[in-house]
């Protein structure tokens, strides 16, 4: 990796104790304007961060300065979600300053930890998907690719989980009320952004789009992604809607001064929310103006840039990238497509060669659920100018396939853009597929099994354009600022460098497995860890955690397929046999778990009561003292993982095979030692290649296994009637062992896992106990289960998202770090 390429000399204020204390001393005064008698947490907080920010800003317009002078090609990456967690200590690690920074706040009196605290997370995005978007942009700009993020600001972020009498609430996420230290807002890359109208012929036979019934001016708000050690400086441009103020001047000035506040309030709602839904799409038209809201915006600031440096179009695709994070971002192929064909006035076809130049497009499901589709009568009304390009687009490409395939007449109908049963719908992800030029899956199992499923025609039609780019994290969040004492461990024995070279560093560690000395301070600071994390759960949700317990935890989106439920088939299993011979010798275990259920999932919603339910019932049993005890943790967020999972013995990653695209979680438990237990599943099989089948607890059925299971007819009840601790379990839950007050609470629960049982958890639980049995044994032995995780931390290197971002640089962006 070369990191000298962007050789910056660049005046930078003095980052010694000393200069760090006057200038926080000094922001306070003068950007935040309290004196130190009068400030409050709040306001020392935002004078820190305004003295990083000073420090980070000349490297930031040094990155833009270069990128425009060396006409470089740059990468834009469209995502509706960006889950960047707080951004004060990665900034101050970013930047080389942190201890200092900690040194100068003491010096001032202030408290680092109790300030940097009180952060305001931006969760904008839901889980996995948003947050290998921010993963990507710390490694971009690590790299010194350049490169910008385009997304939404929302107002409201994800919600905030409360658990109140072991059920799910949700309150709203209002992270700007205290503002936002980290945005600058540039109202000159502001754009108008058009909705509803009709399509007219224009000049020369062109098409045109007259008379929107609704215009919502994007403003952008930029924020900066420092690389590590400043390397670069990279983007986040996220757009916020305003109404227009002529439309809203025509009302007022006719004296109806609501009706302009209803307009405003209605143009604004576009960036008011994050949709908090996972996977399942809704088909709400709130949602579809969001995504052309910030797709146009982000289009036409794409074009005004390339134009800004450039006469023409020429160059457009070698100057330009654009990646759509999942089909979210679809509509920018029409944008593009009407900006150049009716506004720029190409003829289509070249119009349609630089689109499938620029795009490019990852898949995140294979879920039929999640794959978006919009009503045509939807898009007409709100988008007609598109919905004919998409037409167009269609026509043009049927009549190739037709063309080049003549003997099979039913392909037209399969790969056609408009899905013709029913409702007539545009099939988002098909569009994607037309107008990229590669579309990557994120695991190799989950390449795989696209281009057999939801992609297989398209895969016969354009084998060249599907790759594979398994996900990969940020170690400067998920090891350096997540696990402060593993990194001093494994700075002190190989060195510093591995933050932005882990793939060639960390693998320095596997001889040290062996060394009793690094062994045990690996374990001590696991246990410090352990500690940090019991310290916490003691104050929230109250429960008192013993910390030389196996750490067991399952935190992710709830969702059935992910297979919490699973999870606690074993937890009561385990309860059973420690009420049945309480005094064998029992290995003390604690299940931590944690995820959000979306609001109309009521499945998922159940589960998370349930688990309450059965946390309640355990953690009060006498019978059971420090054997076994069960957490769930409220509000999982990017915060809290970074609390979590260094503290993880046991990783757990059961989705059922097939179905989990990548996981990312699964990555970051073990590259902070935690060993997995897992089935055959999206990224787990890399990571069990990567790690070791020795070294990772690998169970249950494979994909295939899976398929066949579902071919022949699979028949949940006859696992239930054939294993007793299986029918135990599930009878305790069916009786009401759980919920007492009110025993038909979960009959859904059980009717779901007895009738159906669509994820095949009954299929999977004998195997799964079995090895949890295994991971026992193995935690009896500290020092052999210490080696293994030190195998583990030492193996992970490979899935640096430094790695997939230099793939992705390579094999489908053309992109090349700023000299
Ligand atoms: C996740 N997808 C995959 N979707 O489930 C996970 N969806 O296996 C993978 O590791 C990760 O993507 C990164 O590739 C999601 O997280 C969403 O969050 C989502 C959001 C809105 C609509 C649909």
């Amino acid at each position: 990796m070369n990191n000298e390429t962007l050789d910056f000399q660049v005046e930078h204020p003095s980052n010694s104790v000393q200069a760090l204390r006057d200038s926080i001393a000094t922001w306070l005064v003068y950007a935040v304007g309290k004196d130190p008698t009068s400030a409050t947490q709040r306001d020392w907080l935002f004078a820190i961060v305004y003295a990083v920010r000073e420090r980070i800003m000349d490297r930031w317009s040094e990155t833009r300065r270069r990128t425009r002078e060396q006409d470089a090609k740059q990468l834009y990456y469209l995502s509706m979600e960006f889950l960047m967690g707080r951004m004060l200590t990665n900034a101050l690690m970013a930047a080389g300053i942190y201890e200092e920074t900690r040194a100068a706040c003491a010096l001032l009196g202030a408290d680092f930890d109790a300030l940097a605290n009180l952060e305001a997370e931006p969760g904008l995005g839901n889980g996995g998907l948003g947050r290998l978007a921010a993963c990507f942009m710390d490694s971009l700009a690590t790299l010194g690719l350049p490169a910008m993020g385009y997304g939404i600001r929302y107002d409201y972020g994800m919600f905030t989980q409360r658990i109140v009498d072991g059920r799910q609430v949700e309150e709203p996420d209002n992270w700007l009320a205290g503002g936002n230290p980290w945005e600058f807002v540039r109202p000159e890359a502001g754009c108008t952004v058009h909705f509803g109208g009709r399509v007219v012929p224009g000049e020369g036979g062109a098409l045109a789009w007259v008379d929107p019934a609704e215009d919502v001016i994007a403003t952008a708000y930029d924020t900066p992604v420092p690389g590590y050690q400043l390397h670069a400086v990279a983007t986040l441009r996220l757009w916020s809607a305003r109404d227009s103020d002529t439309i809203n001047l025509e009302a007022f000035n006719q004296g109806d001064y609501f009706r302009a506040v209803e307009a405003k309030n209605e143009a604004e709602n576009v960036s008011r929310v994050l949709y908090p839904e996972d996977s399942t799409e809704r088909g709400r038209e709130l949602r579809l103006r969001q995504e052309y809201f910030f797709v146009s915006a982000s289009i036409q600031d794409i074009v005004r840039r390339f134009l800004r440096d450039h006469g023409n179009f020429d160059q457009f695709a070698d100057k330009v990238a654009i990646h759509l994070n999942d089909t979210h971002p679809a509509l920018a192929v029409p944008e593009l497509m009407r900006l150049l064909v009716d506004e720029q006035r190409l003829g289509w076809d070249t119009a349609w060669s630089l689109c499938t130049r620029v795009f490019s497009y990852t898949n995140h499901t294979l879920m039929p659920e999640a794959l978006e589709t919009w009503s045509v009568d939807l898009l007409g009304r709100l988008l007609p100018r598109h919905l004919r390009i998409i037409y167009d687009i269609n026509a043009r490409f049927l009549a190739q396939v037709h063309e080049q395939h003549p003997d099979d007449n039913d392909l037209p109908r399969r790969v056609s853009l408009i899905e013709e049963d029913g409702v007539r719908r545009v099939r988002m992800a098909f569009l994607c597929v037309l107008a990229s030029h590669k579309v990557n899956g994120v695991s190799q199992l989950h390449t795989e099994l696209m281009q057999r499923s939801i992609f297989a025609d398209f895969a016969h039609i354009f084998p060249e354009r599907f790759c594979n780019k398994t996900n990969g994290i940020t170690p400067r969040r998920w090891l350096a600022q997540a696990n402060r004492p593993l990194s001093a461990l494994i700075d002190a024995h190989v060195g510093t460098d591995w933050r932005r070279d882990l793939d060639e560093q960390l693998v320095a560690l596997k001889p040290l497995a062996a060394d009793p000395v690094f062994n045990n301070a690996v374990r001590l600071a696991k246990q410090q860890n352990k500690q940090r994390l019991a310290d916490y759960i003691a104050r929230e949700p109250g429960v008192q955690l013993n910390i030389e317990s196996l750490f067991d935890v399952q935190v992710k989106r709830i969702h059935e397929y992910k297979r919490q439920l699973l999870n606690l088939l074993h937890v009561i299993t385990r309860y059973h046999q420690i009420q049945a011979r309480p005094q064998a010798d029992w290995v003390p275990r604690t299940v931590i778990f944690g995820g959000k259920a979306a609001f109309a999932y009521q499945m998922a919603k159940k589960i998370i009561r349930l688990i309450n339910d059965v946390a309640r019932t355990i953690n009060n049993d006498p019978v059971v003292g420090n054997r076994l005890k069960v957490v769930f943790v409220p509000n999982y967020r990017v915060t809290l993982a970074e609390l979590i999972i260094p503290a993880a013995d046991l990783s757990e990653q059961i989705s059922l095979a097939g179905t989990e695209a990548s996981g990312t979680g699964n990555m970051k438990f073990a590259l902070n030692g935690a060993l997995t237990i897992g089935t055959w599943d999206g990224a787990n099989i890399e990571i069990a290649q990567q790690v070791g089948l020795d070294n990772i607890f690998i169970f249950g059925h494979r994909a295939e296994e899976v398929a066949e299971l579902r071919a022949k007819g699979y028949r949940p009840r006859s696992y239930y009637e054939q294993n007793y601790d299986l029918k135990t379990a599930i009878d305790r839950i069916a009786d009401g062992t759980f919920s007492p007050q009110e025993p038909q609470r979960y009959h859904d629960v059980v009717n779901v896992l007895l009738e159906t049982d669509y994820f095949q958890l009954l299929a999977d639980y004998a195997d799964y106990v079995a090895t949890q049995q295994r991971v026992d044994a193995l935690y009896r032995d500290p020092s052999e289960w210490t080696r293994k995780a030190i195998l583990n931390i030492a193996s992970m290197g490979w899935f640096s998202s430094d790695r997939t971002i230099q793939e992705y640089a390579d094999e489908i962006w053309a992109l090349k770090p700023i000299a």
